[in-house]
């Protein structure tokens, strides 16, 4: 076969390998056998030097066609090619818009903050404020002002979580410089009102709170309160009795009964426990109320004259009551929840019954 033949029989393979190439990579590895630095038609193309004369001009004629045939034929298969991959892409990415859309899922008023705002609203019906603090309190506010005594468990490292500890220090109990700790209850805002503000007073302070306590049903390191406080001429036992057991009927509903049975604390005098009828056995005594037919809502009583020293109001011509309730344990017992921490464990199939 002459150099001629050999070349025609290459081309024709080489158009054969174009047409049969199925992809940009494959035209390529085709090309680089071809016409790379050490193609089959390259090889051709550099020895024309070796070629006898007078077969070269028949040669080079050859080879020069074959060359621009292959060049075409590539060029032609890669326009073809690159056509067909792109439009593959395209459908292989493309968004079906006839597909339904995927629903936002809303979330709902928390149970706390919505028995919160319930709470507060049956107060402000009865023309109290409300009044916010610090989270993070002095040991002044928190336990001094509320004539909490210096070694009342409450104030302990074990149940307190303290910020600055200058337990060590001379200097404690002096209102500026004592220790700093997150609040155990919202009782120091009142403290703050009262030695801000002359009397009436008749407040409310709803918030936050903490405790070093483990999570139990009926106990939880963080919670909300709402605390009451009412000092004006007058007060009596009788105010503070009539203005609780409204409170209760309004929060719990008019069939549940309430009591008030004597408790202590140290910031009232006389104190006590109010107590609403269980919600489950409606008073015969069931599990969920240990027996007893009662469940406990919230602590009060008349403010001892001792705190109305420390915030400079006179005892003589003053009186009033206070009161505390927790948000999460009234919440649990309006809705017969079992575990205070079913609130905080953030369960949408729970929390949206609410
Ligand atoms: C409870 C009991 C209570 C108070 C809080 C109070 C505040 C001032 C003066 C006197 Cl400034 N008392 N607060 C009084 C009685 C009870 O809370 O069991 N809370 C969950």
């Amino acid at each position: 076969m002459s150099v001629a033949e050999e070349i025609v029989a290459l081309r024709e393979r080489v158009l054969g390998d174009i047409a049969a190439a199925e992809t940009t990579a494959q035209l390529e590895e085709v090309r680089v056998a071809v016409l790379g630095k050490k193609g089959s038609l390259t090889g051709y193309l550099r020895s024309m030097g070796q070629i006898p004369p007078e077969e070269r001009a028949t040669v080079g004629k050859t080879v020069n066609q074959a060359h621009q045939e292959v060049e075409a034929a590539l060029e032609a298969r890669k326009t073809a090619l690159a056509a067909a991959e792109l439009e593959a892409s395209i459908s292989a990415s493309a968004v079906d818009v006839t597909l339904p859309g995927r629903v936002q899922q809303l979330g709902t008023r928390h149970l706390i903050n919505r028995i919160a705002d319930e709470i507060a609203e049956i107060f402000l019906g009865l023309g109290y404020s409300i009044a916010n603090g610090p989270e993070v309190e002095t040991e002044y506010y928190n336990f001094n002002a509320l004539n909490a005594p210096e070694d009342h468990p409450s104030r302990g490292l074990a149940d307190t979580f303290y910020v600055v500890d200058r337990s060590d220090d001379a200097h404690v109990h002096v209102k500026g410089e004592s220790s700093v700790l997150l609040r155990t209850q919202t009782s120091p805002v009142q403290a703050r009102v009262m030695e801000a503000q002359k009397p009436p007073i008749y407040i409310i302070s709803p918030g936050k709170v903490y405790r070093r306590d483990v999570a139990d049903p009926s106990h939880l390191p963080q919670f909300h309160q709402i605390e009451g406080l009412v000092v004006d001429e007058g007060i009596t036992f009788g105010d503070l009795k009539g203005t609780l057991e409204y409170v209760c009927k309004q929060i719990f509903g008019e069939e549940r009964k309430t009591r008030f049975r004597a408790h202590y604390f140290p910031f009232t005098e006389p104190s006590a426990e109010v107590d609403v009828s269980c919600g489950i056995c409606h008073g015969e005594g069931c599990r969920f109320c240990k027996g007893t037919g009662w469940l406990e809502i919230l602590g009060c009583g008349m403010v001892d004259p001792n705190v109305y020293g420390y915030a400079g109001i006179d005892p003589e011509k003053y009186s009033g009551f206070a009161f505390g309730m927790g948000v999460e344990r009234i919440a649990c017992l309006k809705y017969n929840v079992p575990d205070l921490r079913m609130l905080v464990e953030g369960d949408m199939r729970f929390l949206r019954q609410f």
